[in-house]
Formats: C-alpha cells, structure tokens, sequence
C-alpha cells in the first residue's frame, strides 16, 4: 500500500470511530506524517497529553509507549485510549518498581518525591510532583528555593544533570534509558572532530561526559528548536533517532549525523534506535481498533492519585511560563 492509500485508510478509520492521533517524536517518521496528515499531533509527552485533553474525539490514539498512554487516560479518564501496541514500554519505567520504589520512599519519608513522566500511573500515585525534561531544572530550582530536600526517579543521568546544574539535594533512583545511556564518549570526540563547524544537541538522559559535549542539552522540543535555530551546516544529535524526521523537515538543507552508539563497550542495544518506540508502525494504525488488548486501563483510584502530582506540573508550567522550547 502507498502512503497515499494508508492516509486514506486511516482517515476513514480515524472518522469512523471518533478518534485522533497523538503521536511521540520517537516514533517511525511515516507514523509521525500519518498523525499529522490526518490532524492529529505530534508533540513531547507533555505537549502530547495537554493536546489530547483539548480534542473533542472521544478516542486517542497513542503512538508513543506506554506511560504516555497511561498519562493521556489519567487526564482524559472518559476518554478511550488505544495504544498502537500495548507491550511498548520504556526502561525507565520498567526499572522504577513500584513496590520497591514505595520502600525507597518509605524509608527516607523526609524527602519529597519527583518522579519523571517516564514512570508507570502507580508509581506517579505515590508521588508529590511528576516532570518531563522540559521543566526539570526550573522545578528543581524552586523545590530547592523552598529548602526542600528530594527523592529523583526513575533517571540518573537526568538526575545527575539536574544536581549539576541546580545543586539540589537529591536522592536519586538507579535507572537510564536503554538507547541515550549507549552514547560513545571518544567516538563522540572524534566525530566533533571531524566536523568542526558543527553544533551538537544532546538529551540529558545521556551521560554526564556527552552531556560535557554539548552546545545544546535539553528535551526533545528543545532539541528541534535548537536545530532550527542552528546557524551550522553539521548538526550531531544524541536522542533516539525518530526526532530527525521533524529536524530535517525543518532544516532540509543541514546535516544531520546521529552522536555515535558503536565503538568501545558498544553492545547489540547500541542503535541509537528504541525498541519499543519502533513497535510503532503504519501496519498498527490500520489495526488499531480491531486489536481489542490495546486499551489502556486504569483503576480510579490510581487515576485520581496519579492525577494529583501530574496537574501540579501542569500548573508549574503554567504559572512559570516555561517556553515550550526549554
Ligand atoms: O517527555 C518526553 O516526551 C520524553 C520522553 C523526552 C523529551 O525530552 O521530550
């Protein structure tokens, strides 16, 4: 089938069942065209459940991972939400276990918990504040303002770079992500090396070395405003390699090299490329309301509790007026 053929399909589907499309910046570029082709949207997590709490469709499609489709129902909770495929999930998630995360909490109760937006709806149920990258170090700074002292999750580069950057007092989770963590420090290097007139975006998920590295360190919105605004002809990029179909729509006429993943230490997971976010394919949209295990389902009780600490990051967005590019 062409791309012409599955627009059509999809939009008629899409009618049909009262339904948008929101989509990640990781997912397949042709997933990502299809969201916004039929009017959908693509976006960060957080821009991604904001826009699905403004539509009138009473069904979401969520073409990311799993607790985006999780966040998406704890803020639409009468919506249904259909993942393209229910077993994409994310090694931050999956490393952040709720029971053992509930005794980490429990033993050092004189913390306040932050949780990033990377974490299954029970683990955001126990916690006091949930963010995305977008906003972690202005969250961090006014926690620290007020004196108080932290638990980070699940994150520990992200973690890491927040204490760098803000001197927060923060206990911090061992967790990363499975793709920014295989970044090469000396093949790094090297490729800087062999393109001077180059800027380079890195995602703080990365490690502290490649973050060193960077002219630019933030999340992936800020990463494409960054490529916008780039005034150099080679533009290295660290963060899962679906982003480049949005920075080089934007900037057809730069270079874009992904930040090498291969070299010393490499293992087969160096691909620069999320397994999970890759079970997002064009096949699926066309499936999607037939596949019948792919709703997202959560107590009210969770959603209610979950809820809480995700309307706070809401609210601090808000209230501060992060620029969406931050
Ligand atoms: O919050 C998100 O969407 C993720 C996973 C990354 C980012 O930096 O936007």
């Amino acid at each position: 089938m062409s791309y012409a053929d599955h627009l059509i399909s999809i939009k008629q589907l899409l009618l049909k069942n009262n339904a948008k499309i929101i989509a990640h910046y990781y997912v397949d570029e042709q997933v990502q065209r299809l969201a916004e082709d039929t009017g959908g949207f693509v976006g960060d997590s957080l821009e991604m459940a904001r826009y699905g709490s403004k539509q009138k469709e009473t069904t979401l499609i969520v073409a990311g991972v799993k607790f985006m489709g999780e966040t998406a129902k704890i803020l639409n909770p009468d919506k249904k939400v259909l993942m393209l495929d229910i077993e994409a999930t994310c090694s931050l998630d999956t490393g952040c276990d709720y029971a053992e995360f509930k005794e980490f909490c429990d033993t050092h109760n004189d913390r306040d918990v932050v949780v990033y937006a990377n974490t299954s709806a029970k683990v955001k149920s126990i916690s006091d504040w949930v963010v995305t990258s977008s906003m972690a170090v202005p969250l961090i700074e006014h926690l620290t303002s007020l004196g108080k002292k932290l638990i980070w999750a699940p994150d520990k580069y992200l973690g890491n770079y927040v204490i760098d950057t803000t001197g927060a007092d923060m206990l911090l989770w061992d967790g990363s992500c499975i793709v920014h963590e295989e970044y090469k420090t000396i093949e790094l290097k090297n490729m800087i090396a062999k393109h001077p007139d180059c800027d380079v975006l890195v995602h703080p998920e990365s490690p502290r070395s490649i973050i060193q590295l960077a002219n630019t360190v933030g999340s992936t919105t800020r990463l494409i405003e960054a490529s916008k605004a780039s005034k150099k002809k080679y533009i290295i990029v660290a963060t899962e390699k679906g982003i480049l179909y949005q920075m080089k729509k934007f900037s057809p006429n730069k270079i874009f090299l992904e930040a090498p993943t291969e070299g010393e230490g490499a293992t087969c997971k160096s691909c620069g490329r999320c397994p999970w976010m890759n079970l997002n394919i064009v096949q699926k949209l066309l499936d999607v309301f037939n596949a019948k295990t792919n709703e997202i389902v959560l107590s009210r009780d969770i959603i209610n509790k979950a809820k809480k600490p995700i309307d706070r990051m809401i609210n601090f967005n808000l209230n501060n007026k992060i620029n969406r590019a931050s």
